[in-house]
């Protein structure tokens, strides 16, 4: 097969022998982001629509996004970064996959542009209670909160999570950005903004999370 579908097929068949070397013949041609964007991504939705249409397991879609993952970690280092002196300089994000929800390679991404964007992200991991979320946006004195999540009911938690900020009368120290397969931008600007007290947006890929960090902090 030729290189990019050789890649792409590596993330589907969750084969991971080989895919250093592959990874570094492509970055002589294309830039890490390129390639997670067009190969690396194009390989995950597959394995999504496989699995949803009951024609790919579990265990395999897990050993999928493991190979999706070792490849991120492979090309992260050659990422072109912001100027170093503005490291975590343009602001800080406490980032989290919501309660019940594991999934984690989109919120990760986003965490990886932020940071070689020079914001600060304070990654707080998955299955993240609201609490949780609050007192880590307290403790590190964040500018922003972002909240990931793929399920349809993690759109529900994060409704949920907008109302704790109402109820607590925090809803204005944070504007949240929320992101995930499972949201659409009318849900998210018009639904979700309708009973926030504070700023809530989309974001549809870690590139508009970017942008919509330099807006926050602008
Ligand atoms: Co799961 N899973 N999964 N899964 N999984 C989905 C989401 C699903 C759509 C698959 C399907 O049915 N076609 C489906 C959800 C259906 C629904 O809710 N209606 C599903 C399901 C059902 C499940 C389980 C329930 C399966 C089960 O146990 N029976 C289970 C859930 C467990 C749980 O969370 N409690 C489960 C488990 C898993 C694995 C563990 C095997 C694995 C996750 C591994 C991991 O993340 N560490 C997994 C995977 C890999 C997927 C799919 C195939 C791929 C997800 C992914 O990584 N995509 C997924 C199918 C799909 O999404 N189409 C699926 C690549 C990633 C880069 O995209 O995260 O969307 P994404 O991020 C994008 C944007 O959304 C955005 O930026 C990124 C790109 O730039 N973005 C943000 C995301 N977060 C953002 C935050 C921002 C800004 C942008 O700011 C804060």
């Amino acid at each position: 097969l030729p290189l990019n579908e050789r890649l792409e097929r590596r993330i589907v068949d969750g084969e991971r022998n080989g895919l250093e070397v592959d990874l570094d013949e492509a970055m002589k041609e294309r830039k890490p982001l390129e390639i997670i964007n067009d190969t690396l991504l194009a390989g995950m939705k597959t394995v999504g629509d496989l699995f949803g249409s009951g024609q790919m397991q579990l265990p395999f879609v897990l050993q999928s996004a493991e190979v999706m993952k070792a490849a991120v970690a492979h090309l992260e280092p050659h990422m072109e970064k912001d100027d170093p002196e503005s490291s975590g300089g343009k602001g800080r994000i406490v980032l989290a996959t919501v309660k019940g929800d594991v999934h984690d390679i989109g919120k990760n991404l986003v965490d990886i542009i932020l940071s070689n964007n020079g914001y600060d992200v304070v990654n707080i991991g998955i299955k993240q209670p609201i609490n949780a979320i609050l007192d880590a946006a307290s403790e590190h004195r964040a500018d922003a909160i972002g909240m990931s999540g793929l399920l349809v009911k993690s759109t529900v938690i994060m409704k949920e999570n907008l109302e704790e900020m109402n109820s607590r009368g925090v809803a204005e120290n944070w504007p949240v950005v929320l992101g995930g397969a499972a949201l659409n931008r009318s849900y998210v600007e018009d639904d979700l903004a309708e009973i926030f007290h504070g700023e809530v947006s989309y974001a549809r890929d870690a590139f508009e999370g970017l942008r919509l960090m330099d807006s926050i902090m602008a």
